[in-house]
């Protein structure tokens, strides 16, 4: 008996005396071998910024017709047999997803699902960028004149201020510009810094983060717009202000306070972080200023 094979039979009944009768017959046919399964593809998801791309292997005996493809239970895609991929971009990120993939052989027989579970990132990775670099050099000032309005500007005129890699202070072996290297009396509350720097693109900065050590307070500002203080009264703060702490540098220099800046701050060309340090009482020992300006690209 061979599958799928048809049989004719027939059957003769023989009497006694030895006579045929004429033949009964019946023809059948043995029912096929039941097509077979696929096997379920194996399945594996790369997840990226915007988008998911599933692969999977072909079954290597069973042609398959087309492979269906559902999300969390849902179809969202046919692909041809001939097809082992299928990118998803109807993704949010930071959202994990269950994928599944059934082959369809050409004889419509359904295998096994096969499944995988991805997470796409949480946030598109941007390309870093620093504007402000650790031991940038800063334009300074450190005396016991009033501040001029537009200090913290871009277009404020800076040349006659000097000239210094960061940390700038004085008191401590941590700062690498000494900003007071003889007695000044009286000592000033407060010193002034600068630095400019370039933006190219400015819409596609993202994640702007100014981090700073300083003590014993600090204001900094970027372009004129105040972005953060420490261990500063809230208001209007000038040359006199006092500090509302007193750490020394070296407490200062292992605390490090993070400022977010808005990219809408941030200009085409020339830009400028402006920081002021201030003293918690006249005759305070020491006094630094470190600050870093990273950011990311979205493109
Ligand atoms: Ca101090």
């Amino acid at each position: 008996m061979v599958a799928g094979t048809e049989y004719d039979y027939a059957v003769v009944a023989v009497s006694a005396a030895g006579v045929l009768s004429a033949p009964g017959t019946v023809t059948v046919t043995v029912p096929a071998e039941p097509d077979p399964e696929p096997v379920a593809p194996s399945v594996s998801a790369d997840a990226s910024s915007g988008q998911v791309v599933l692969s999977w292997s072909a079954d290597p005996e069973v042609e398959v017709a087309e492979y269906r493809i559902s999300r969390d239970g849902g179809a969202v895609a046919t692909v041809p047999g001939s097809e082992l991929s299928w990118t998803d971009t109807d993704v949010v990120a930071g959202t994990e997803y269950d994928y599944a993939v059934v082959a369809v052989s050409a004889a419509g027989v359904l295998s096994a699902p096969g499944t995988v579970t991805v997470t796409v990132p949480a946030d598109p990775v941007g390309t870093p960028v620093e504007f402000v670099a650790e031991g940038a050099d800063w334009a300074w000032k450190f005396d016991n004149e009033a501040w001029l309005d537009d200090w913290t500007s871009v277009g404020f005129d800076d040349d006659l201020w000097a000239l210094g890699p960061a940390p700038l202070g004085h008191g401590s072996s941590l700062v690498a510009t000494d900003i007071m290297p003889e007695s000044i009396s009286p000592q000033p509350l407060s010193a002034q810094f600068r630095h400019t720097f370039e933006v190219q693109d400015p819409t596609t900065v993202v994640n702007g983060v100014v981090t700073t050590w300083a003590d014993d307070g600090v204001v900094v500002f970027v372009n004129g717009v105040e972005v953060g203080r420490a261990n500063m009264a809230p208001g209007t703060v000038d040359a006199r202000s006092t500090a509302t702490a007193r750490p020394s540098t070296a407490d200062a220099a292992a605390d490090p306070v993070t400022f977010e800046v808005p990219s809408a701050l941030l200009v085409e060309g020339e830009n400028v972080v402006a920081a002021s340090a201030h003293v918690g009482y006249r005759k305070s020992p020491d006094l630094s200023f470190e600050l870093t300006f990273t950011a990311e690209r979205t493109e």
